[in-house]
């Protein structure tokens, strides 16, 4: 039995005081936050440590199928809270601290966001990684200990400056455990010949190569009050003692710890994309090297390794593991060629997130053969089977849009989709443009591939975590068993129109919003008025998400209020929270004119805290558990057809936010959970975007002249109304203007203004208002990341 079951609160206690004297030599009224936080992070593993060990001991001795997700990021955030929750000692621990003078939370702000991960992508890896234990299986997660997770934001006069996070203190990550033990050797650079064998067989023999050591952290996993502890493993970089020779100077050896120093370095060089590569190849060698075997120790045959198990390729990043298998089973196993290729395309499945070609990776082949010569040949092979396959059967042009190496590229989603037995998107809306658009060819070769898997959340996070007072008072109105069973949010259906209970809701998200006003306040010395429609965009920043759309509204909004000074709005606070990527000139330009606008606006006293305008700094996981809480309204406004699905849409919602909201991703799917009255949805759907680009006939200059109160939103770009934006301002103009605007944020203005209309006016009446927000919240449940990956372990990888 699980030793958190025995626990007391005087148990905590002794054990929380012994480990502060360990650690520390310190008595409790002595120690800082920070040491209490360790402590008590500490004492937690030591009470999971016979759960996860236990769990390791049973899938080897009862063989049990294992699925590993390859993730080139991870964003988890905070643990201390997640895994008290889970343990099912989150009171107790807060009962026990508080009897010895100790507030919790200030052991939570202690803690750091492990944030080795850019956004969507990454934290719904670590949602999973709630999730598969939670579901009771076995699926594990392997990434890279970045010692620099992504970047900390800094705003500076209005610009994002990028500054190193440097999360992992000098003890290392207090969650984790480095297994020394575990270290695998990976080999890159170098030539590699194929000599023939007396056997007629080609083995191949290496020269020159670099030996990397690949040390794994293990950090649990823990399942929600079932016992269940998971792994996530992150590999990093040594210098094997054995090779030491091959890196004498200290150069050398920094080259080799800058492969594991920073989360997806600068590609814009050859030399930034070199490291990536080799991320990427270090990340998948390590981890399949140690499956295999592990597997290898069950005695069982290497030909079936796809029954015991399963590899999971997030995005393409880990696209290597295809050849990498088969580098395994056919040089260090001796399988034959055609059976290593049966069982490795058997053991592995590939998601896509995106279907911007840009984010589709290719690999120029020149310096793939350079950094990984022997898998170079393997994708050689692979490219030449897969060509011979299918000759003769289909279209010559199916195979030329196909095969992996084209133009010489080697194409990762081909590599992906060709070595695996599943291919999925993330919302209905993106599986079918893979299907009939993007990947339209594979299709045609392989149907059965395809299916689609809508994202989900770790609702425990985003609601009995990041909303207490919301959890609070769903308990009080439909009982507490939403909080193991979230479909029981729909018990709250039956409350929809109760006025009392409307109240209640509306002022459990006022404290929410007083908690987020208090944030600014303490940050950047804004008064916000908590009566206003709170209204957050929060996302990487990035042209197709259409933050730029908000901007001219709000641009909109100040205008009337200049032109009118007897105006009166709804009061509105529009919250942004966005990085944009160091190399990515036009976002960073976005995010300089956000925060001037937010100037201007919030230091005009004559528009009467009608409006303002605020960017919240270092948009991070934490950040979200407080913004999402506080939001009225959750934009999600990308151009129809090109968000993949979308994860914040889900958290929103979860929390009684509107979503105001394109035909784009999840939101459909959303949208259907709540019925077309209770979400705001507008603009041109992805028909109609799609039309545009079959007829080529958009023309946003057209529109822009034709509509003279977009001109002047257009203009206010250019024409000196926001300050200090005179070079970004007239990117942005050139971009919408010039460049036709490629997100069609022209075409879907009048309606989005129209939307935000309807919004302000729906605002003035609380209990309508308050319906559709719980309205949303009961629904909510459905999203649940628990579900999807119930989804991915039935279907995909046969794990339960
Ligand atoms: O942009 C997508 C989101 O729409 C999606 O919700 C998330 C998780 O599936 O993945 C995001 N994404 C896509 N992050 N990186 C990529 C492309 O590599």
């Amino acid at each position: 039995m699980a030793i958190v079951m025995q626990l007391t609160k005087e148990k905590i206690i002794q054990d929380f005081k012994m480990q502060l004297h360990e650690d520390f030599m310190i008595q409790n009224d002595e120690a800082t936050a920070d040491e209490r936080f360790i402590a008590l992070a500490k004492l937690v593993k030591c009470y999971v440590m016979p759960d996860w060990l236990r769990g390791r001991d049973e899938i080897v001795k009862e063989q049990k199928k294992t699925a590993y997700y390859f993730s080139i990021e991870f964003l988890p955030g905070k643990m201390l809270q997640t895994n008290l929750l889970n343990l099912g000692i989150y009171d107790l621990v807060q009962e026990a601290l508080r009897e010895i003078g100790v507030d919790l939370m200030d052991l939570v702000d202690a803690e750091r966001d492990m944030a080795l991960g850019n956004g969507g992508l990454g934290r719904l890896a670590s949602c999973f990684m709630d999730s598969l234990p939670t579901i009771g299986a076995p699926g594990f997660g392997n990434g890279i200990r970045y010692k620099y997770g992504l970047f900390k934001q800094k705003i500076v006069n209005g610009y994002q400056v990028e500054l190193p996070d440097a999360w992992l203190s000098s003890d290392g990550n207090v969650w984790e455990t480095k297994k020394p033990h575990s270290a695998v050797d990976v080999k890159i650079y170098g030539n590699v010949y194929l000599v023939p064998q007396e056997s007629g067989d080609l083995k191949p023999v290496y020269e020159n190569v670099k030996t990397l050591r690949a040390v794994p952290y293990d950090m649990m996993q823990i399942g929600f009050k079932n016992d269940v502890v998971n792994n996530l493993r992150l590999w990093d970089v040594e210098i094997p003692e054995k090779y030491e020779l091959d890196y004498p100077t200290l150069a050398d050896r920094r080259r080799i710890e800058d492969i594991t120093s920073v989360l997806y370095p600068d590609d814009a060089t050859r030399e930034g994309q070199s490291l990536r590569l080799i991320q990427e190849y270090f990340m998948v060698s390590a981890g399949l090297q140690t499956i295999v075997a592990s597997y290898a120790k069950m005695g069982l045959p290497m030909a079936k390794i796809h029954e015991k198990i399963a590899v999971h390729i997030n995005d393409t990043h880990p696209a290597m593991a295809v050849p990498e298998l088969m580098r395994i089973l056919v040089d260090e196993y001796e399988l034959d060629w055609d059976d290593a290729w049966a069982t490795t395309t058997q053991v592995m499945s590939y998601t896509n997130h995106t279907i911007l070609s840009e984010a589709l990776e290719k690999w120029d082949a020149g310096l793939f053969k350079e950094i990984v010569p022997r898998i170079h040949q393997i994708v050689g092979e692979i490219d030449r089977q897969f060509v011979k396959t299918w000759a003769g059967k289909v279209d010559t042009a199916v195979i030329d849009h196909t095969r992996i190496i084209q133009n010489n590229q080697i194409h990762m989603a081909n590599l992906s989709i060709i070595g695996g037995h599943s291919v999925n998107g993330v919302a209905k809306l993106h599986t079918e443009l893979l299907i009939e658009d993007v990947l339209k060819d594979f299709y045609l070769l392989y149907p059965e591939k395809f299916n689609n898997k809508t994202n989900g959340i770790a609702q425990r996070r985003w609601s009995q975590i990041a909303n207490p007072s919301m959890s609070a008072l769903l308990d009080k109105q439909i009982g507490d068993g939403w909080r193991s069973n979230i479909h029981e949010l729909l018990k709250l259906e039956d409350f929809l129109e109760d006025a009392t209970v409307q109240l209640d809701f509306y002022q459990v998200k006022q404290a929410n919003k007083q908690r987020l006003a208090d944030y600014v306040k303490k940050t950047q010395g804004i008064d916000l008025p908590i009566h206003a429609i709170f209204d957050v965009q929060v996302k990487r920043l990035h042209a197709y998400k259409r933050q730029l759309l908000n901007v001219m509204h709000i641009i909109k909004l100040y205008q009337d209020l200049k032109d009118n000074a007897a105006l009166e709005i709804t009061p509105r606070v529009f919250f942004f929270g966005a990085k944009a990527a160091p190399g990515y000139h036009f976002a960073k330009s976005v995010i300089k004119i956000i925060n001037e606008l937010a100037n201007l606006i919030n230091n005009d006293a004559r528009l009467r805290d009608q409006l303002k305008v605020v960017f919240l700094e270092n948009y991070n996981v934490s950040l979200a558990e407080l913004i999402i809480p506080a939001a009225d309204v959750s934009e999600q406004i990308s151009t129809a057809g090109k968000e993949a699905s979308g994860t914040s849409n889900m958290k929103f919602m979860m929390n009684g936010a509107l979503t105001l909201a394109t035909l784009d991703g999840a939101n459909i799917e959303i949208k259907d959970a709540v019925g077309e009255d209770n979400i705001v949805i507008f603009g041109m759907d992805k028909d109609a975007v799609y039309a545009h680009y079959t007829r080529h006939d958009y023309n946003s200059r057209y529109i822009y002249e034709t509509n003279p109160r977009l001109k002047r939103v257009v203009d206010a770009f250019i024409d000196g109304t926001i300050p200090n934006t005179h070079y970004e301002g007239h990117e942005i103009w050139d971009a919408l203007i010039s460049y036709n605007d490629e997100y069609f944020l022209l075409e879907d203005f009048e309606d989005y203004v129209a939307k935000q209309a309807y919004i302000s006016e729906l605002y003035k009446d609380k209990n309508t208002w308050q319906s559709k927000a719980m309205k949303n919240i009961a629904n909510s449940g459905r999203f649940t990341s628990d579900d999807t990956i119930e989804l991915y372990a039935r279907e995909i990888w046969g794990i339960l």
